[in-house]
């Protein structure tokens, strides 16, 4: 079942419609802007689309938008989600089927709200859920819950993972060994440490983003422990150069890492994609280690209808796919469906860039 359709126009017209003006032929070829590819689901809504194949289907694991009456504001905190679902679809193509409830707020000892981006991994026939969520203290820190079935349910753990702060955390198999990866800036916090530790009297969006002629915060990364309940080691920076082999910039909102990080390997190359944030970019950048570091490259996929831009990346029989969202369905910042879109790697390593809008 639906729950609502309201179909708005690309959100840059809607930005340029304030005052009247002459319409020129290109705007009015934007006027007429339509979503390239449908969304997956329809009966609730859904964002931050983790996808893996395990058990030889495609398994989705994505937030759970839901209607709040929270104010909007720079922290995020009208995405107050309170549960997750989890999704699976034998090919692409083919039926998504609804799983249900797969964790609970109310089943996660630790956390006292928001819900938002998680992952999920394999290892011997367990299946991880990592999510973040704020604690008591309305600090955000990653947990991770365990099941025997890849749909769920899970069991969280008492704690969160010692070690971690931020979110969006993203799970990352390169042969026996799993990284979690994860950060985000203004309502994920990454900006409150410094050294990882927590800084007293930092509260907004923007205390502790460096000057824009500093090295941009980067997301974090550490390998995880046998048991994949824990971090085995000290999380590192995932650093992102730019051609010059220099760090990007904090003022550089293009190119900077914002939130929602993944990884993935081609080629025997490791490509960090994450969202600039505020310029709404996917963009992505190639290292020769899961460390870094990372060159910039370009950009993934190009600004959707909405604010946030989230994605992941996932190989199925061969065919590279990105899953992301928008808000197609509702045309409300906070209230997304994911989507998925056939991605190329060109023959040069680099990613043919994604435009979701035609
Ligand atoms: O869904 C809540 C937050 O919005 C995610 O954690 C971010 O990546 C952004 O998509």
């Amino acid at each position: 079942m639906r729950i609502s359709t309201y179909f708005q126009g690309f959100l840059l017209l809607a930005l340029a419609c304030s005052q009247p003006k002459e319409v020129t032929q290109t705007e009015e070829k934007e006027n007429e802007s339509t979503f390239v590819h449908s969304p997956l689901v329809e009966h609730i809504y859904t964002a931050d689309p983790s996808a893996h194949v395990f058990e030889g289907k495609i398994y989705i694991y994505p937030s759970h938008d839901v209607e709040s009456t929270v104010s909007e504001d720079d922290m995020g905190s009208h995405f107050d989600m309170k549960d997750y679902h989890v999704f699976s679809m034998d090919r692409p193509g083919a039926e998504v089927v609804d799983h249900g409830i797969a964790l609970k707020l109310e089943d996660i000892p630790w956390a006292s709200r928001q819900l938002w981006a998680p992952d999920a991994a394999e290892k011997n026939g367990k299946y991880y859920l990592y999510f973040p969520a704020k604690d008591k203290q309305d600090l955000f820190k990653i947990g991770v819950a365990v099941s025997d079935r890849p749909e769920g349910p899970f069991v969280a753990e008492p704690e969160p993972i010692a070690g971690t702060f931020s979110m969006d955390p993203s799970a990352f198999q390169n042969g026996e060994d799993y990284y979690l990866i994860w950060g985000g800036i203004w309502g994920g916090q990454l900006q409150w440490y410094d050294e990882q530790k927590l800084v007293e009297g930092r509260k907004g969006p923007t205390d502790g983003i460096p000057s824009p002629d500093q090295k941009a915060l980067m997301p974090y990364i550490a390998k995880l422990s046998d048991s994949m309940t824990e971090l085995a080691e000290q999380p590192r920076e995932l650093l992102i150069l730019d051609e010059n082999g220099e760090p990007v910039k904090a003022g550089d909102h293009d190119r900077r890492f914002f939130e929602a990080a993944w990884m993935h390997r081609y080629n025997g190359k490791y490509y960090l994609s994450y969202s600039t944030g505020d310029s709404h970019f996917i963009a992505y950048a190639i290292g020769d280690s899961p460390y870094g570091p990372f060159t910039y490259q370009g950009n993934v996929l190009e600004p959707v209808q909405g604010w946030t831009n989230h994605h992941s990346i996932v190989e199925f029989e061969g065919n590279w796919y990105l899953f992301y969202h928008d808000t197609e369905l509702s045309g409300k910042t906070q209230l997304r469906n994911i989507k998925m879109a056939e991605l190329t790697h060109l023959a040069d390593g680099k990613i043919e860039t994604i435009n979701p809008m035609k």
